[in-house]
Order: structure tokens, then C-alpha cells, then sequence
């Protein structure tokens, strides 16, 4: 089954409103004509409905970082789907490592997201990932094992269409070392086999698992080359436009 390739870009907590204006703007007109892959950005919240609005018609998904599971209420420094979905968004990051790692994220707690995203209609993107500390141990595939059995806990089969796996792993975020070809090859291959374990072999082969962590424009090419993955989740190199723009317009 052909899958249609994602490019995400993370702008994490990067851009005041006039940045992230001339960034969306910018990438907008790189995405132009665009359609054998979608193209994802994922703004800070304070910026996504002006960023909404610049980009117009471009063919670009808009994301939250994060997101709550409840439409409303006492909820303090969260925000919702409704909101995110008001201010021009379809789409969400859950349990992204920072989140993890800085944040104290549980399965349990990005399984609530997870599922409250797909409860008001969000696209949403499930990140993983292991340590450098857990892959050294061996752990990896344990690690992800739990990671995808707890965060997809209760997902039934038919909302899977709406729902991406980003493999991640935290070593090579934001540290300019990417995992090797062969290293995120094995590690989606492996999520793909669970997957088909856990629902079924064509759901398994209509995910996309995308690849994140220091994704540049010189290893993105190689990257989208291997079998098994289907897209990139982009941070830093996704804040300049030349370079998300290459990384968009991978060969
Ligand atoms: C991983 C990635 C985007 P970077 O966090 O989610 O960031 O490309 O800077 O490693």
C-alpha cells in the first residue's frame, strides 16, 4: 500500500508573531503546486490563527504542539481541541520527548490527548522515542513496544486512518546526530510489525511513521529512501525556509 509521505515541521517554542508570519509565508510559497506529499507545520499556539491566515490556500496541514482532552474547563495553561481547531488547526503533536522528558508526559496522560484529539476530529501524531540511556541498555524495542501499546491503548482500528507514528529517537534530537539509515529503518520496521499485531496488517500498512531528530537537508533524501519510512518531523531545520523548503522538496 502507497503511503503518502509527511513532512512536519516543529517550530517548538521559537517565533513571535512577525517570524512566524514570514516563515509561514515563505514556506507557503514553497509548497506551491505541491501534492504528492502533505506538509505539515506546527506552530506556537499564540501564532496559529495568524499563521492560519497567512498561509491562505496553501496546501499545508496546520498542527498544535500539544493538546488537552477536553473540549473546555478548568484546565489551567492547557489548550483544546476546540481551540486549536477554531484557530485553523487539524492536527496535533502528542508526546513529543520534550514533552516526556522535560514535562513528566506519561503513556497515560498522551493516550488522554491522543484520544481527545481524535474525539474532535484532529489528525494526530503519536511521538516515541528511547534514550540514549535505553538504547545502549538494549532497550530499544521495549521501550517503543510500551510506548506504542500505552499510547494507543483503547484506539479502535477504524480511527487509526488518523493517527501518524514519529519515531524519535532522543539521542539525535537537537544534537545534530542522526540516527543512521539503518538504525530508523530497523526501529520503523519494528513499530510496523506491532502495529499489525496490535489492529491489523493493513492498518499497519497504511500509517505513516515518520522519522524525527536533527533531520537536515543532506540526510532526508536517504532517509525517505528507506522502506518503511514515510516522512519527516522536523525542529531546527524547519525555522529556516530554505532548508525546510529542500527538506519538503525531497528527491
Ligand atoms: C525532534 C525534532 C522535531 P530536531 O524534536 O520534533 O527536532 O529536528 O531539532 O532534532
Amino acid at each position: 500500500m502507497s503511503r503518502k509521505p509527511l513532512i512536519a515541521g516543529n517550530w517548538k517554542m521559537n517565533g513571535v508573531l512577525i517570524d512566524a508570519c514570514n516563515l509561514a509565508a515563505g514556506i507557503a510559497a514553497a509548497c506551491r503546486g505541491v501534492s504528492d506529499r502533505d506538509v505539515l507545520l506546527a506552530p506556537p499556539f499564540t501564532v496559529l490563527s495568524e499563521v492560519a491566515h497567512t498561509i491562505g490556500d496553501a496546501p499545508i496541514i496546520l498542527a498544535g504542539q500539544n493538546v488537552c482532552w477536553e473540549g473546555k474547563g478548568a484546565f489551567t495553561g492547557e489548550i483544546s481541541p476546540v481551540m486549536l481547531r477554531d484557530a485553523g488547526a487539524t492536527a496535533t503533536l502528542v508526546g513529543h520527548s520534550e514533552r516526556r522528558q522535560i514535562f513528566g508526559e506519561t503513556d497515560e496522560l498522551i493516550n488522554r490527548r491522543l484520544k481527545g484529539a481524535l474525539d474532535f476530529g484532529l489528525l494526530a501524531i503519536l511521538c516515541i522515542g528511547e534514550t540514549l540511556y535505553q538504547r545502549e541498555k538494549s532497550q530499544t524495542f521495549a521501550v517503543l513496544e510500551e510506548q506504542i501499546r500505552k499510547g494507543l491503548a483503547d484506539i479502535a482500528a477504524d480511527r487509526m486512518g488518523r493517527v501518524a507514528i514519529a519515531y524519535e529517537p532522543v539521542w539525535a534530537i537537537g544534537t545534530g546526530k542522526t540516527a543512521s539509515n539503518d538504525q530508523a529503518q530497523e526501529a520503523h520496521a519494528f513499530i510496523r510489525t506491532l502495529l499489525a499485531d496490535l489492529f491489523e496488517k493493513d492498518i499497519a500498512a497504511q500509517t505513516r511513521i515518520l522519522y524525527g531528530g536533527s533531520v537536515k537537508p543532506t540526510t532526508i533524501d536517504e532517509l525517505m529512501a528507506q522502506p518503511d519510512i514515510d516522512g519527516a518531523l522536523v525542529g531546527g531545520a524547519a525555522l529556516d525556509v530554505d532548508t525546510f523548503g529542500r527538506i519538503i522538496h525531497f528527491t
